[in-house]
């Protein structure tokens, strides 16, 4: 079975570990299935840094996979330390307020070096595959430059309004002035990198992880073709509510929907996403909320059952669910 999942970092890194996990797989590093998981991966978080290229998403994605993942933060290598942050800092680079691993700047050096001599993103991501041995295909979204910006109130000019980059509204500000729009500047001229349209034509079941639905699932959607490619699939479509009781579970997805004016509750993501049977731009057959909420999405078919990614068994059982209202049973 083909399975194509869309995926931004923590939480589509962990929902990965139990789509292989549902499909036999072990869930961290590779292993012989019939089985074929391929995540699209957002790219909108990428930044440089201290001329280094970062991709956040996909390094979460892979080191998880790989079984390098520092677990409590989500991101970064396990067991990582600092000297090259100290040694900035007390150069005064900015900027201090992103934090970059000794271990981690390893993949941003290869990255960078790989990206100037020519190579595409997807090429760049397959090569650092190679050491890290994830199990599934990972995708970037597409090899062209894409940065999510948020556009917020200038505090230096009052009355005035200025975009600042996803990284810094999240990462320095924690999120906290409010986004009057979040852009991911770039994408009309992006193409989805090649074998996107491709995986997502030739799944049997395509999943939305419970990632965010703005700056991951929604930039990712914002590919040209990637929304055509999902209403044309023979395959089912299914989406997993990262929202839990009106509340995001980790993080500030529910400032990132405010900007785009919906609600932060299960029952608005999935109308937001839509139906792919009733309504001309949906995407979804399927949603999957968390156990105890009532939810009505018109024209998508909406299952109840526990949502919380807190161990392998549990995300499995998640995944399964999802491949289940697919279609696609394993
Ligand atoms: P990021 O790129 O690191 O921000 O991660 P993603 O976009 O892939 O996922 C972030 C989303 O994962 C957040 O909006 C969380 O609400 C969601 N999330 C995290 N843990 C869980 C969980 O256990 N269950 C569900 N349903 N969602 C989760
Ligand atoms: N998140 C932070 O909160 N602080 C950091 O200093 C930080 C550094 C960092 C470096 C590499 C990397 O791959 C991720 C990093 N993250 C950091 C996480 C990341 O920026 C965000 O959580 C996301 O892009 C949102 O998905
Ligand atoms: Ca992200």
């Amino acid at each position: 079975m083909k399975v194509v999942v869309v995926v931004g970092g923590v939480g589509g890194a962990r929902f990965l570990l139990g789509v292989k996990a549902a499909l036999g797989l072990p869930p961290i590093g590779p292993g012989e299935s019939p089985h074929e998981v391929t995540a699209l991966v957002n790219t909108g978080d990428d930044v440089w840094m201290h001329g280094l290229r970062i991709s956040p998403d996909l390094d979460t994605c892979m080191y998880t996979l790989g079984g390098g993942i520092d677990t409590e933060r989500g991101w970064g290598h396990q067991g990582e330390t600092w000297a090259v942050k100290e040694e900035l800092a007390a150069y005064g680079a900015e900027p201090t307020w992103f934090g970059l691993g000794d271990k981690d700047i390893a993949t941003h050096l290869i990255r960078t070096r790989m990206l100037r001599a020519g190579y595409p993103l997807s090429a760049v991501t397959e090569a650092l595959c190679d050491r890290w041995k994830p199990g599934v295909r990972l995708l970037p979204m597409s090899d062209d430059r894409v940065e999510t910006h948020v556009v917020i109130d200038d505090p230096d000019d009052v009355g005035n309004r200025k975009a600042i980059h996803f990284q810094e509204w999240w990462v320095r500000y924690r999120s906290q002035p409010e986004a009057h729009s979040i852009v991911p500047v770039g994408v009309e001229e992006a193409k989805p990198a090649p074998g996107v349209l491709d995986a997502i034509a030739e799944a049997d079941a395509v999943l939305f992880a419970p990632s965010n639905p703005v700056v991951s699932v929604g930039t990712v959607l914002s590919v040209p073709g990637v929304k055509e490619a999902l209403r044309k699939t023979e395959a089912g479509v299914v989406g997993v509510s990262p929202i839990i009781s009106g509340k995001p579970v980790r993080g500030m997805a529910d400032a990132c929907l405010a900007a785009i004016g919906v609600e932060t509750s299960a029952e608005a993501v999935g109308i937001h996403y839509g139906s792919r049977q009733t309504s001309e731009d949906g995407l979804l057959d399927g949603w999957l909320v968390a156990e105890g909420e009532t939810v009505h999405v018109p024209g998508v078919a909406v299952r109840a059952i526990p949502l919380l990614m807190s161990d392998v068994d549990a995300t499995a059982a998640m995944a399964r669910a999802a491949l289940e209202l697919a279609g696609a049973d394993v």
